[in-house]
């Protein structure tokens, strides 16, 4: 069961949709208030979105069509880093310029107990399905970051996955790593989308598959796909340390790192449009805008 966020008639509104594609109103405005509900009334998002569809006629129409909005409008977006063998040599690739012949702090922090978490935006930094990521102005080398996004409850819980993109400066990161907050956080420079999966409607989180394609000029430039089986920390791993002597909110989105990197020429440029794709979620698609001052 999936839960999109969409206009309908000029306003916001949540619908269920089940694996046939069938598509049910909801009463709730947003997904915050759907978990606020369900924790209120000590059931799981899934019930209470059950117990709210049921003997309702499905809606007319199919997602593809409709005008989708972000999914959740987190209060805070955070972020796991080097969670994949394929994120370490990639960073150990920009901060060695591609020397790779000495241990450095992401070979260790790969295996180290504590694991990266980083703050990575805010709802007003955030865009949706559709929407346009911004590149800054003052990098030459940007890439999208695929990422599995985990929906938590203030409590910590896992209630739904949707898909991130972590966007990410190689070049600011690479020169220096105390420059990372600017390398990962400004305007546009995170996305989520298109639709949250209910956790409990997820067979196996650690087998979906992720794919990344990027167009330019209407063509393929890149692509590449991973499965979340290759992460190498467990979800509740990382959600016990980003919950540790912090205040969780509803509805925080927490990225689980990125398992495909483009190759190490590729920049992204204004126009190039981004897919990801992730198993049972669906495709976020977003546009790539150029800086904005
Ligand atoms: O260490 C920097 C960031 C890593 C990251 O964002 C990722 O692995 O996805
Ligand atoms: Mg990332």
């Amino acid at each position: 069961m999936r839960i999109i966020h969409f206009v309908n008639e000029g306003r916001s509104q949540l619908a269920a949709v089940n694996d046939e594609g069938q598509m049910f109103a909801l009463p709730q405005n947003n997904f915050l208030s759907l978990i606020q509900e369900a924790d209120e009334k000590q059931i799981s998002p899934l019930e209470l979105v059950l117990n709210s569809t049921e003997g309702r006629e499905a809606l007319s129409g199919q997602v593809e069509q409709m005008q989708l909005l972000v999914p959740i409008e987190a209060p805070e977006v955070w972020a796991a880093g080097v969670t994949y063998e394929r994120s370490r040599d990639a960073r150990n690739y920009e901060a060695t310029e591609g020397r790779l012949d000495a241990l450095t702090f992401y070979d260790k922090v790969y295996d180290a107990v504590r694991p990266e978490i980083f703050f990575k935006s805010t709802a007003a930094r955030t865009v949706g399905p559709g929407g346009e990521v911004q590149l800054r102005s003052d990098s030459v080398w940007q890439v999208p970051e695929p990422e599995l996004g985990l929906v938590l409850n203030a409590k910590g819980r896992i209630v739904g996955y949707t898909i991130g993109n972590d966007m990410s400066c190689r070049d600011i990161e690479g020169e220096n790593p105390l420059y990372l907050p600017q390398a990962k956080v400004w305007k546009r420079s995170c996305s989520l989308g298109p639709a949250i999966r209910l956790a409990e409607t997820v067979d196996d989180p650690y087998n979906l598959q992720i794919t990344s394609r990027i167009y330019r000029n209407g063509e393929q430039a890149v692509e590449g796909t991973a499965n979340t089986g290759q992460l190498k920390r467990k979800f509740d791993e990382l959600t016990e340390f980003l919950m540790r002597d912090n205040e969780l909110f509803e509805g925080t989105v927490l990225l689980t790192g990125t398992c495909i990197v483009p190759p190490n020429e590729f920049t992204l440029a204004p126009g190039d449009r981004i897919e990801i794709e992730i198993t049972g979620i669906g495709t976020l698609v977003n546009h790539v805008v150029g800086a904005v001052s």
